[in-house]
Formats: C-alpha cells, structure tokens, sequence
C-alpha cells in the first residue's frame, strides 16, 4: 500500500534542478548621458566670425548668438548646448573644422554633464 504524501514545489519532478524558481527580473533603462559643448576664448577669432557660428551650427538668433559670444569674450567660456555624445562630437568637428578652414584659433570642446 502506498501511503500519500503532501507535494511541495521542491518536489516536482521536472528533472533541470531550478525550474521551480522564478527570478524576478526588472528592465533598468538609463538616459544616456548628456554632454556640454564649450566655446573658448581667444584673442584672435573675429567677434562676427562666432556669432556666425552660434547661428550656423547651434541654431541661435542673432540677438542669441551676440549675447553668448560676448559671454566666452569675457568669461573665458560659456556653454553653447547640450547634446547627446554622437551629436556633441559632430558640433565639436564642425566647429573645429569651420574654424581651420578660416584660419582662426577658436577652440571648442565637450565634457560630460
Ligand atoms: N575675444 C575675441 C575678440 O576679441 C572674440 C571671441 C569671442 C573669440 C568668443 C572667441 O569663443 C570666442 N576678437
């Protein structure tokens, strides 16, 4: 005569050892980070060939554009946006490029928010 017994999960039978258990797992999605674009100054760089920047490559009004070029002109540096890294690096090269192109010292960087 068999005697019955109570079946717990640790008893099923389903022969791989740990398909009883059930991890819980949670989907973390991090915002990628952000990155400053910086303009530098220096005593070189035309202020109209700045402002022309602001506006060419950042999409500033010209009001915009004078305000934040008078700023590097006296601070040292300003931020001129925000962008992911893909899209910092382009401006970065674009400005870099534009600059060398016209002979101009003008330096711009990126650093993480
Ligand atoms: N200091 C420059 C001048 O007096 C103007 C300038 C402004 C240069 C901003 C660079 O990022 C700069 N002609």
């Amino acid at each position: 005569m068999t005697k019955q017994q109570p079946v717990t999960m640790a008893d099923r039978n389903d022969d791989d050892g740990d398909s009883n258990v059930v991890l819980e797992t949670r989907t973390r999605t991090k915002r990628p980070p952000l990155y400053k674009v910086l303009l530098l100054n220096d005593d070189y760089t035309p202020m109209e060939f700045v402002v022309l920047i602001l506006e060419q490559f950042f999409h500033m009004n010209h009001a915009q554009a004078f305000e934040i070029m008078l700023t590097v002109h006296k601070k040292g540096v300003a931020v001129v946006g925000v962008f992911s890294h893909e899209i910092a690096e382009t401006k970065v090269a674009q400005v870099m490029d534009f600059a060398r192109k016209h002979q101009h010292p003008l330096q711009c960087t990126m650093e993480k928010e």
